[in-house]
């Protein structure tokens, strides 16, 4: 499995949580019919009154409260990966408006759908410059929301190359629905001729070339 790629542990802890429910559900419906049966009125013509029973209830309190920390240890573990950006990670800015999202690279590249390289971490820095939006990459399983003035962060690698949805998952006005774009991942030698194809000089080197053709004129 690339680093990254984080569907195993996301599918794996919500199908823990998915088959763990489904037997209790099992169980309980069992039981219920079962006692059903077993304390029908005919056969049990007097009710029995019960006053406490101290090992069933630490029992019902200790089992389901270890079966919940098994559950929550599936989900952080999956959470501690996406916590921790490699170091080697690509910066990609992230930037979310009514209703698009602008995609900026270090090089000073710029797009509206976001071209990476095959099994290269991506470090998104997110932000917008309106209202609430969410980055949501289904097939990579990541989804992050971007604030104005936030700086949220998010990151990912694709397993291979190919074309993935995005969408906005933050309802943000009329146009939310349109907002979807995709992550094209490339392979390496693809994606540095897109880059470098269209690398621009950065803004604040551009300003100080027009503030030097001002003063020779
Ligand atoms: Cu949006």
């Amino acid at each position: 499995m690339i680093s990254g790629n984080f569907v195993a542990d996301v599918d794996g802890a919500f199908l823990y949580v998915t088959y763990v429910s489904i037997a209790l559900f099992i169980g309980v419906m069992a039981t219920m019919l079962y006692f059903l049966f077993r304390y029908h009125h005919t056969k049990n013509a007097k009710g029995t009154d019960i006053h406490g029973n101290v090992s069933l209830e630490v029992a019902w309190t200790v089992g389901p409260t270890l079966l919940v920390m098994t559950m929550f240890w599936a989900g952080f573990n999956g959470y501690n990966d996406m916590r921790n950006i490699p170091d080697d990670a690509m910066d990609v800015e992230v930037v979310a408006r009514m209703w698009g999202w602008t995609f900026n690279y270090p090089n000073g590249a710029s797009s509206d759908t976001m071209y990476v390289p095959v099994g290269q971490a991506i470090d998104c820095k997110m932000e917008s410059v309106d209202v609430l939006h969410s980055f949501y990459i289904p097939d990579f399983r990541v989804k992050k929301d971007c604030v104005p003035e936030g700086d949220n962060r998010m990151w990912f690698a694709a397993p291979e190359a190919g074309s993935y949805q995005v969408f906005c998952t933050e309802y943000c006005g009329l146009d939310h629905a349109y907002m979807y774009t995709a992550v094209v991942a490339l392979e390496q030698a693809e994606f540095d001729a897109w880059y470098n194809a269209n690398a621009k000089e950065d803004a604040s080197t551009a300003a100080v070339e027009t503030a030097d053709t001002n003063e020779s004129m």
